[in-house]
């Protein structure tokens, strides 16, 4: 198989072995972001598309996410980074009963690369953890992360928190996932909420967002 082809391949089939190899090659070809970006992410998708359709079953998954999870952390050191720092804080969490943590990580790579301190609470974290952290750290920005449906209503009910203990001036909030669309959290979020909150469709436009908040 291609090169491209046979790393789709191992995040699919959870084949690790061999997988530093393959990276290696690739990255004599392309940027690791890109390899991220274009081939990875291809896999995991696949992955999703099965599992959803039931032709893959969740131990499986979870080998795939492994494997996934073993190909970035491989090719972060790898990761292009600028030499700013000191950009801003933001607090970054997957939410209350949701697992799903690769897509979170990225996000804060890339954020840590570009000159952002992120204070990852990893995952299935409870609003008053969330907002603890974030008046404990002076966070600039509240990052929360959630793949399951479940979780989009979670992210409301913790917006609607920030609202009742009066933080939500002090902090915007950038949510991510799956789950979420541009509307619901650009039209119904942001009428219930007190300050600002934006939909970041991937861990770039999460960049992108954290630049104009806090630029
Ligand atoms: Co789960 N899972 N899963 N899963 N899983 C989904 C989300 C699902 C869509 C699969 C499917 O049915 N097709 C489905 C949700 C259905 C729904 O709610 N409607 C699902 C389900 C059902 C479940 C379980 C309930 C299964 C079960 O137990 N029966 C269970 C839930 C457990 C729980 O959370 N309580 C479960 C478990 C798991 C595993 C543990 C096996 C594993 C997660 C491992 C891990 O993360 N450590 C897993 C995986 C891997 C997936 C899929 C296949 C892939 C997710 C992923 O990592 N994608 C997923 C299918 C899918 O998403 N379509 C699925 C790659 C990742 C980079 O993308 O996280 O979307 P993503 O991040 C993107 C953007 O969304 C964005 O940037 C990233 C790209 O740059 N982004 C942000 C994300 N967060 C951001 C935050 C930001 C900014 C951008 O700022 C704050």
């Amino acid at each position: 198989l291609p090169l491209e082809e046979r790393l789709q391949r191992r995040i699919v089939d959870g084949e690790r072995k061999g997988l530093e190899a393959d990276l290696d090659q690739a990255l004599a070809v392309m940027p690791a972001l890109d390899i991220v970006n274009t081939v990875l992410l291809e896999g995991m998708k696949t992955v999703g598309e099965l599992f959803g359709s039931g032709q893959m079953q969740l131990p499986f998954v979870l080998q795939s996410a492994e494997v996934m999870k073993g190909a970035v952390a491989y090719l972060e050191p790898h990761m292009e980074k600028s030499d700013d720092e000191g950009k801003g804080t933001i607090v970054l969490a997957t939410v209350k009963g949701d697992v799903h943590d690769i897509g979170k990580n990225l996000v804060d790579i890339i954020l840590s690369n570009n000159g952002y301190t992120v204070v990852n609470l990893g995952i299935k974290q409870p609003v008053s953890a969330i907002l603890d952290a974030a008046q404990e750290h002076r966070a600039d920005v509240i990052g929360m992360s959630g793949l399951l449906v479940k979780s989009t209503v979670i992210m409301k009910e913790n917006l609607q928190e920030l609202n009742q203990r009066g933080m939500a001036a002090d902090f915007p909030v950038i949510l991510g996932g799956a789950a979420l669309t541009r509307a619901y959290v650009e039209q119904d979020l942001h009428e219930i909420y007190a300050g600002e909150v934006r939909y970041a469709r991937d861990a770039f436009e999460g960049l992108r967002l954290m630049d104009a908040l806090i630029g």
